[in-house]
């Protein structure tokens, strides 16, 4: 069997995403995530004029090869263009072994090590009152597990905050739109509405908060130490990941566990975070981390350091990204947590698939491959719309992480 045909297709139901689908000489296809929210287009030529004309002929079945002939045979390493590139071949191929063998992609991968996926719901709301309805809302759809984000009094936005009653969407126009950041306002405010979030629902439920990589090491352990009463399962993202020695800082301060990883690419990029036990959770995911097959080697490296995965899966990731998360959830044996926020049903549409949520789990197809694909007619009818992430501002105009 040889590779015959890749397409990449950019369709816009609600909100961006590219997806590339693979055709073999025998009719086989596989579908992969490509999607970079804010940088689509990029992603895109790098497949449409890099990639591709390099699979045409290549034998799918030979996944390893594929994934170090694109990460080695590119001289450029690394980087979100490019891993999310190799992601969508990668993930592609894993589709397309699964048909072949006849098999969901989760027993090529050694099989279920759980009954259900874990999935965490969003609750979100200006207002402490609107937030506490927000997570009884997810509770009585049968979420377990609940990340809560809140207005902060005095900024008129906040990140993770939906405005006017609508689904939380960050990329929001086609040029940057501004916020305004205060540090010391949200330090101030955000542990009182854990407070009553654990007052009104009890000691079950688990809490997670993403700090979105907006304060300094200290600023986050002071923050970690203040939320210890509500016993979260995880801080997100306290600081710019760049740094891992920061981490340690927060490390000595607090008993809070720490996820990160949305935004890397690689191993090497968790390597020292893992290595030195200074997170509890790595957030990395197939579309942004090199697809199924480095997935799992971060996954692996992760096991070794009791260190738990917990993928992101916010909806800027096609339902092929979830698709595909759900199968490697299924089967590592250091699973934590996998975040979910449905898609529209424009989204769902476009992408028939066969995951389905029962009981505060996913659980993924059962049919061959990954169990998902891309209806290209109708994805047709939705075109591509510039859109981009915010930026953030301190209440003195100087820029700040978004
Ligand atoms: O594209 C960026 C979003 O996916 C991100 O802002 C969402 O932080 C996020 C999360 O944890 O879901
Ligand atoms: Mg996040």
């Amino acid at each position: 069997m040889r590779i015959a045909a890749a397409r990449v297709i950019v369709t816009c139901p609600g909100r961006n995403f590219v997806t590339l689908k693979v055709v073999t000489d025998e009719g086989v296809t596989g579908v992969g995530d490509a999607t970079l929210n804010g940088r689509e287009l990029a992603v895109a030529a790098y497949l449409r004029e890099h990639v591709v004309p390099a699979l045409i002929g290549r034998d799918p079945a030979r996944i390893e090869d594929t994934w170090q002939y694109l990460y080695k045979g590119a001289y450029w390493r690394r980087g979100p263009v490019t891993m999310t590139a190799v992601a969508a071949v990668d993930t592609a191929l894993w589709d397309i072994k699964g048909k072949v063998a006849g098999l969901p992609v989760y027993q090529l991968l050694g099989g279920r090590s759980r009954e259900g996926v874990t999935v965490y719901a969003h609750a979100n709301a200006a207002t402490t009152a609107d937030v506490l309805a927000e997570v009884g809302r997810q509770v009585e759809r049968g979420y377990r597990a609940v990340r809560v984000q809140t207005g902060v009094p005095g900024l008129a936005t906040t990140y993770g905050v939906s405005a006017g009653g609508r689904t939380y969407e960050p990329a929001d126009a086609a040029v940057p739109s501004e916020a305004t950041w205060s540090t010391r306002r949200y330090l101030a405010h955000v542990p009182s509405v854990f407070r009553r979030v654990r007052e009104e629902f009890g000691p079950e439920l688990m809490l997670l908060h993403d700090v979105h990589h907006r304060l300094t090491p200290i600023e986050a352990a002071r923050l970690g130490r203040a939320l210890e009463p509500y016993d979260l399962t995880w801080m997100e993202d306290p600081v710019p990941a760049e740094l891992p020695e920061g981490f340690r800082l927060i490390r000595q301060h607090t008993t809070t566990p720490i996820a990160v990883g949305e935004v890397f690419n690689s191993v090497w990029d968790c390597r020292q975070l893992i290595t030195e036990q200074l997170i509890d959770y790595v957030r990395t995911t197939v579309v942004h981390a090199g697809g199924i097959t480095h997935l799992r080697r971060i996954f692996d490296l992760a096991s070794l350091y009791h260190v738990r995965s917990g993928s992101h899966g916010a909806t800027d990731l096609s339902p092929v990204c979830l698709a595909a998360a759900l199968h490697v959830d299924l089967s590592i044996p250091n699973f934590g947590l996998q975040e979910h926020m449905p898609h529209t049903a424009e989204t769902d549409a476009v992408f028939p698939h066969g995951y389905r949520f029962a009981d505060g789990y996913l659980h993924p197809s059962e049919e061959p491959g990954l169990g998902v694909d891309l209806d290209e007619e109708l994805a047709a009818r939705y075109p591509y719309r510039a859109a981009s992430l915010p930026v953030n501002r301190l209440e003195d105009g100087t820029l700040h992480s978004w």
